[in-house]
C-alpha cells in the first residue's frame, strides 16, 4: 500500500511530505504515516531537525471531515496526538505551506516551531463554515500567535488570510515569493533553529499576546454583540468566541480541554451535520451529467444581454462585476438611458456604503457598454443572454434573429423565468448552443443561477455555462425544462399555503414570524413587498391564474394601490422603507376575505404554519427530484439556500426532511391533503421512501 506521507533527509533535515490527494486531506492513514516518518527521523541521528509539507496542490484542508460522521477522527493517532509529538519534538520542525492551510492543516503548523508560506497561501480555520469549532488547539494557539482580536476575527469569520496579511501578524516567519524554493528555504530555516544557541519557544508556552485581551475581558462580549445579526441561529461562531475567551481566561491545558468538549459535542450536533451535507453539496452541484473533465468549454470574452430592465441591467453589472466585457441592448433610447442610469445608482449606493471604490466603479462602468444596434452588438458575441419581457413570441423572434447572426459557436441564452426552453431552441437551426440562464433578482446580488438544460443543449455549452456562473461568483444548479424550474416550482408550493393560511385564520405578521424564526431572513409577505405586489400581480395576469384553490388578496392589495415596499405599503405598512408594520386596513380585508369564502377563521398553531409551508414545497421537490429535473435531492437544498435564504444550519428543505423523517412528513401532509384534496396530493417518491424506510439523499434515479 502507498504511504500517503513520504519521508526524505535534505541536508540534515527530515522532510515529511503529506501526499494524500487532492487536498491531503488529513485521514486516518495519512496520520499513522506522518507519525511513522517522524518517528524514522526522530531514530536518525543524522536528521537535526524537520519540515513539513504539502504535496500536490496544497499543504492540506485540514481534518477528512468524512471520518466526522464515522468517528474515525477519534482514532489513534489522532491529530491532537500529532500535534504534540510536533510541538514536544526535540528537533525543531518547519511548516512549509502553500495553496491553502486550512483546520487541521493550519493547527498543525501552529504548532511547528516555525512556519514558511509560498506567496498566495490561504491561511485559515474554516471549521466555523462547517458547524463547528477547530479541535485540535486552534483557538488556543492562534490567539497566542496573532494577538486575540486578530484569532478572533480568523476563526470566527472562517475567512482565510493570505500568506502575505499572515507575515505581518506574525502567523508566519517567511514569505517565499512564487518561483522560489519553498521547501530549500524551509530546509535552511530549521538547520539555523536546529544550531541556535537557545530552543525554540513551544506555541503553548507563548502568552505575552494574551495580556491586552486579559485586562480587557469585556472585548468576547463586544464581540458577541458584533456577531449577532448575521450569526443569528448559528451555533458553531459562538462557541468559537466562548473557546477563544477560554484561551485567555483558563490556563493552556484546560482551555485545550474546553475546546476539545466543545469540538466533541458541537461534531455531532444537527447544524454541523447539515453543514458539512452543504459542504458536500456545493461540491457535488459541479458534476453534471454527461460533462466531464475532457468537456470543452467556449471561451466567453464578451458578452451581450438583451434588455436593459431590472434583470438585464443586474445581469450586465454580474458580468461587470467578473471584469468581462458587456453589451447591454435596448430597443429605444429612454429605456436604455434610464437602464444604464439605474445600473449607476447601484454601483454609487456600494460606493457610498464603502463596500467599492470610487475607481473599482468606473472600472465596472468602463466595461458595460449601451447600445440600441441589435445586429452590431450580436454579431460578435461569446455568449447572448436574452433577458426580455416574459412573451414566446418575443423571445422566439429574437431567438430566430440570433440564429441569423451570431457565431456558429455562440452560447444562446434566455433568462426566462418560466417559458419552454426546448421551444425557444427550436426556432433556431443550433439548438445545441441553447439554454437557460435564469437569474434571480436582484441578479446582481443573488447568488443562485438555474442553468436550465435543453433537450439538445451541448455538453460544451452546459461547461461553459458552469464555468461562467464561477466566475460572476455564482452558484450554478443545472436544472432541466419544466413550467418555473425547479426554484420557481418549489416556492409556489409554499407561497400558495402562506396564502391559504391567512384565509384560514393566520395574519401575515404571524406566519413571517414562523418563518424567520425558523431561520429564514424574511417571511413569505415581507419577501413579496420587497419583489413588489405589483411584480406578482402582472406575472398572474400574463401566465393566467393557476386552477384549484386560489387565494386573490394579494390582488385586492394591487387594486388598492398596495404595492410593497415601493408605496410604503404591502401585506405591512413601512414608516422607514424597510421594516414591515402590521396593518389593520390588511388585517381587515384577510377578516371580510374569510367571510366573503365563508370560511370560519381559527387558531392556527406556529407549528402548523411551518408544516404546511415547508412541507408541500418537500412534497414538490420530490416531484422535481422524480422527474429528473435536478440531479440530486441536494441540489435542491443548495437552491433554497442560494435563492431564497433557507437556513443554511438545516442543510436545505430535502435533508431537512431526510432528519425529520420521509414518513413523518408524508403523515403530515396526507392529513392536509384530506383537507385540500386538490392541492396537497403526496408525491409518488415521497411515498416510495416513507414506505422503504429511504431517503432523499440516498434516492437515485438508477
Ligand atoms: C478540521 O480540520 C477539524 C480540526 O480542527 C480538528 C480535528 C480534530 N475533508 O473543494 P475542492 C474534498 S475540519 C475531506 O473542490 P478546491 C472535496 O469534497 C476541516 N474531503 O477543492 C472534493 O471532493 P470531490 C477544516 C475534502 O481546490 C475534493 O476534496 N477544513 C476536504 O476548490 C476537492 O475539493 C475545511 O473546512 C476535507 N477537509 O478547494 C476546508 N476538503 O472531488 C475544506 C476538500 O470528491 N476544504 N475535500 O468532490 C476547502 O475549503 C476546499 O477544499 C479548499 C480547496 C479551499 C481547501
Amino acid at each position: 500500500m502507498s504511504q500517503p506521507a513520504r519521508f526524505e533527509r535534505i541536508d540534515g533535515v527530515g522532510v515529511v511530505t503529506l501526499d494524500n490527494p487532492p487536498v491531503n486531506a488529513l485521514s486516518l492513514e495519512l496520520r499513522i504515516s506522518v507519525r511513522d516518518a517522524f518517528a524514522q527521523g526522530m531514530d536518525d541521528p543524522q536528521v537535526g531537525a524537520f519540515v513539513l509539507t504539502g504535496g500536490g496542490r496544497m499543504f492540506s484542508a485540514g481534518a477528512d471531515i468524512t471520518e466526522f460522521e464515522s468517528g474515525r477522527s477519534n482514532e489513534s493517532p489522532t491529530l491532537r496526538d500529532l500535534i504534540d509529538l510536533v510541538e514536544d519534538s526535540p528537533k525543531p520542525v518547519v511548516a512549509a505551506m502553500h495553496g491553502n492551510a486550512m483546520g487541521g492543516g493550519l493547527e498543525l503548523p501552529l504548532a511547528c516551531h516555525a512556519r514558511v508560506a509560498a506567496s498566495g497561501t490561504r491561511i485559515g480555520l474554516p471549521e466555523v463554515n462547517i458547524g463547528i469549532v477547530p479541535g485540535a488547539g486552534g483557538t488556543q494557539r492562534l490567539p497566542r500567535v496573532v494577538g486575540v482580536q486578530a484569532a478572533l476575527d480568523i476563526i470566527v469569520s472562517g475567512k482565510p488570510i493570505t500568506a502575505e496579511k499572515a507575515l505581518p501578524a506574525g502567523l508566519v516567519d517567511e514569505v517565499v515569493p512564487s518561483g522560489g524554493d519553498l521547501v530549500a528555504a524551509a530546509v535552511a530555516l530549521a538547520k539555523r533553529l536546529a544550531t541556535s544557541a537557545t530552543p525554540p519557544q513551544k506555541t503553548r508556552d507563548r502568552d505575552d499576546k494574551l495580556a491586552e485581551a486579559r485586562a480587557n475581558p469585556g472585548l468576547f462580549d463586544d464581540y458577541r454583540k458584533s456577531i449577532a445579526r448575521r450569526s443569528r441561529g448559528f451555533e458553531a461562531p459562538f462557541a468559537c468566541i466562548d473557546c477563544v475567551e477560554a484561551a485567555v481566561s483558563k490556563p493552556f491545558e484546560e482551555g485545550l480541554k474546553f475546546e476539545r468538549d466543545t469540538f466533541q459535542t458541537l461534531r455531532t450536533s444537527g447544524q454541523a451535520k447539515a453543514l458539512r451535507h452543504v459542504f458536500f453539496a456545493e461540491r457535488q452541484v459541479t458534476k453534471v451529467r454527461g460533462v466531464g473533465p475532457d468537456t470543452k468549454e467556449l471561451p466567453i470574452r464578451k458578452g451581450v444581454v438583451l434588455g436593459c430592465g431590472t434583470m438585464g441591467g443586474g445581469i450586465a453589472m454580474c458580468f461587470a462585476n467578473a471584469g468581462i466585457p458587456v453589451t447591454v441592448r435596448e430597443h429605444e433610447q429612454a429605456a436604455l438611458d434610464r437602464g444604464m442610469d439605474v445600473i449607476r445608482k447601484n454601483y454609487a449606493a456600494t460606493v457610498s456604503k464603502g463596500r467599492m471604490s470610487q475607481e473599482a466603479m468606473d472600472v465596472c462602468m468602463g466595461l458595460i457598454t449601451p447600445t440600441l444596434d441589435f445586429d452590431a452588438a450580436v454579431t460578435d458575441a461569446d455568449i447572448v443572454i436574452e433577458a426580455v419581457f416574459e412573451n414566446m413570441d418575443l423571445k422566439r423572434e429574437i431567438f430566430d434573429k440570433l440564429d441569423k447572426l451570431c457565431r456558429p459557436d455562440a452560447v444562446l441564452a434566455t433568462n426566462t423565468s418560466s417559458l419552454d426552453v426546448n421551444e425557444i431552441a427550436a426556432v433556431t437551426s443550433r439548438p445545441q448552443q441553447v439554454l437557460g440562464l435564469h437569474f434571480f433578482s436582484p441578479a446582481n446580488v443573488m447568488k443562485l443561477l438555474e442553468i436550465v438544460r435543453g433537450e439538445k443543449t451541448s455538453p460544451e455549452v452546459l461547461a461553459t455555462a458552469m464555468s461562467l456562473s464561477k466566475k460572476l461568483g455564482k452558484v450554478g444548479v443545472v436544472v432541466g425544462v419544466c413550467d418555473s424550474f425547479a426554484a420557481n416550482r418549489s416556492l409556489y408550493a409554499y407561497t400558495r399555503q402562506a396564502g391559504f393560511l391567512i384565509e384560514e385564520g393566520a395574519l401575515p405578521e404571524q406566519v413571517d414570524r414562523v418563518i424567520t424564526d425558523f431561520g429564514f431572513p424574511m417571511g413569505p409577505f415581507a419577501v413579496g413587498d420587497l419583489a413588489g405586489i405589483d411584480v406578482g400581480y402582472k406575472i398572474r395576469q400574463h401566465r393566467g391564474i393557476p386552477e384549484g384553490r386560489y387565494s386573490d388578496i394579494a390582488d385586492k392589495l394591487y387594486e388598492m394601490g398596495r404595492y410593497g415596499q415601493k408605496t410604503g405599503k404591502g401585506w405591512f405598512r413601512y414608516e422607514d422603507g424597510r421594516t414591515p408594520i402590521p396593518d389593520p386596513e390588511v388585517t381587515e380585508l384577510i377578516l371580510e376575505t374569510s367571510k366573503r369564502l365563508g370560511i370560519q377563521r381559527r387558531e392556527i398553531s406556529d407549528e402548523e404554519i411551518l408544516q404546511r409551508c415547508m412541507y408541500p414545497l418537500i412534497n414538490e421537490g420530490a416531484r422535481i427530484l422524480e422527474e429528473g429535473i435536478v440531479e440530486r435531492s441536494s441540489d435542491l437544498d443548495l437552491i433554497w439556500l442560494y435563492g431564497y435564504g433557507f437556513p443554511r444550519y438545516r442543510g436545505g428543505p430535502m435533508f431537512w426532511a431526510d432528519q425529520l423523517g420521509v414518513k413523518h412528513v408524508l403523515g403530515v401532509l396526507e392529513a392536509f391533503h384530506e383537507e385540500q384534496p386538490d392541492w396537497l396530493e403526496p408525491a409518488p417518491l415521497l411515498e416510495k421512501l416513507a414506505k422503504e424506510g429511504g431517503t432523499f439523499g440516498g434516492w437515485s434515479a438508477e
